[in-house]
């Protein structure tokens, strides 16, 4: 339903809030179904196939989450021991428990990038010459768009930059793309040609595509196979998975497109932020989905903030003492995002 009634909530907390559209719920009631351990669900094996074909790879794998298929990469990319390099405030490095660590035995070599967004050169020179001493480093892991960075995207350009390096270096790229859809429409590079940087890439579909649960991992063929193994060993073998990957063919089909309204949504927010007073926001990190604003006010700090918009249905993170993010998506439209600004306008005078 739009948002279009004053009283109704408006929940910027994340895309992953997006409930299954009606055509969604009907392909899953619909779904024809098999054991998915023994490859044999027709509809998981669509879904995969048609991510696949999508982001130009050989081979797909469904899994329950985002965490889940940045994972099983890690573990079918790397050995015990090896390093990764990534940025420190990824996704795989702050959200995912230390999963690296604890499932794939891996340390983290992190870099700072600008908004999550590594310089390829800090890349070339973090890698490691080989010495009996010092881990391998035979994985480099990038995020786009990115999550902490406020929704920002590595212009395709430095994506081949990176694939160079790890080409010339033996190493391989993973690409946590959670929302790689959105970070080809903001830069207008075609999916493909982002993947293409990668050797493997996770995206969601339960975030910006609306779809209730899971995300695909893609890749080579071989690599396919040894991140279904891991998936099996981290319990994600799923059986009649169809009903679920129902959902996320049709996110693939009907929800890619209409993502270009969210970014717009986000440019009208990020804008209205811009001119309240004691809101700093810096607009040119504003390309996706995602706003990350500071709350700069004696009176007022970004959780107590957050409170004083709960009090009016608005809903969003603070994700520091003096920082918020909102998140836009399907499920809010462009009056849902005037009455966000309308309150915040009321609260900030
Ligand atoms: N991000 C979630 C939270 O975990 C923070 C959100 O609300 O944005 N990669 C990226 C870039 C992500 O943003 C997320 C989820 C994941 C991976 C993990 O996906 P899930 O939640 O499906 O495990």
């Amino acid at each position: 339903m739009p948002l279009t009634e004053p009283d109704q909530v408006v929940d910027l907390r994340s895309d992953t809030v997006t409930k299954p559209t009606p055509e969604m719920r009907r392909a899953m009631a619909e779904a024809e179904v098999g054991d998915d351990v023994f490859g044999e669900d027709p509809t998981v094996n669509r879904l995969e196939a048609l991510a696949a074909e999508r982001l130009g790879k050989e081979a797909g794998l469904f899994v329950v989450s985002g965490t889940m298929g940045n994972q099983a990469s890690l573990m079918a990319q790397t050995q015990r021991g090896d390093e990764v390099i990534l940025d420190e405030s990824s996704h795989i490095f702050n959200y995912e428990v230390a999963a690296l660590v604890v499932l794939s035995a891996v340390q983290p070599r992190t870099l700072r990038g600008h908004y999550g967004i590594l310089d390829p050169e800090d890349i070339r020179r973090a890698i490691r010459p080989p010495n009996i001493h010092a881990p391998r480093n035979t994985l480099i892991a990038v995020e786009s768009s990115h999550n902490r960075g406020g929704g920002t995207c590595y212009p395709l350009e430095a994506l081949r930059e990176i694939r160079r390096i790890a080409t010339a270096n033996g190493m391989a790229v993973h690409l946590d793309g959670a929302r790689i859809f959105n970070a080809s429409i903001a830069t207008g590079a075609p999916v493909r040609e982002l993947a293409a940087q990668a050797d493997s890439v996770t995206f969601c579909l339960s975030k910006g595509l609306g779809a209730p649960v899971g995300s695909v991992v893609v890749g080579t063929r071989a690599f396919i196979d040894r991140a279904r193994r891991a998936r099996k060993m981290f319990g994600g073998g799923m059986r009649q998975a169809g009903i679920l990957a129902a959902a996320g063919v049709v996110a693939l089909e009907t929800m890619v497109d209409r993502l270009r309204e969210d970014h717009e949504n986000t440019r009208i927010l990020a804008e209205g932020l811009a001119s309240l007073p004691g809101i700093v926001i810096d607009l040119a990190r504003v390309q996706t989905n995602i706003v990350i604003f500071i709350v700069k006010r004696k009176d007022l700090d970004a959780p107590g903030l957050i409170v004083k918009l709960a009090e009016h249905g608005i809903k969003a993170f603070a994700i520091t003492p003096d920082s918020i993010r909102m998140v836009t998506h399907k499920d809010v439209n462009r009056a849902g995002i005037l009455k966000t600004l309308e309150v915040l306008c009321a609260i900030l005078g």
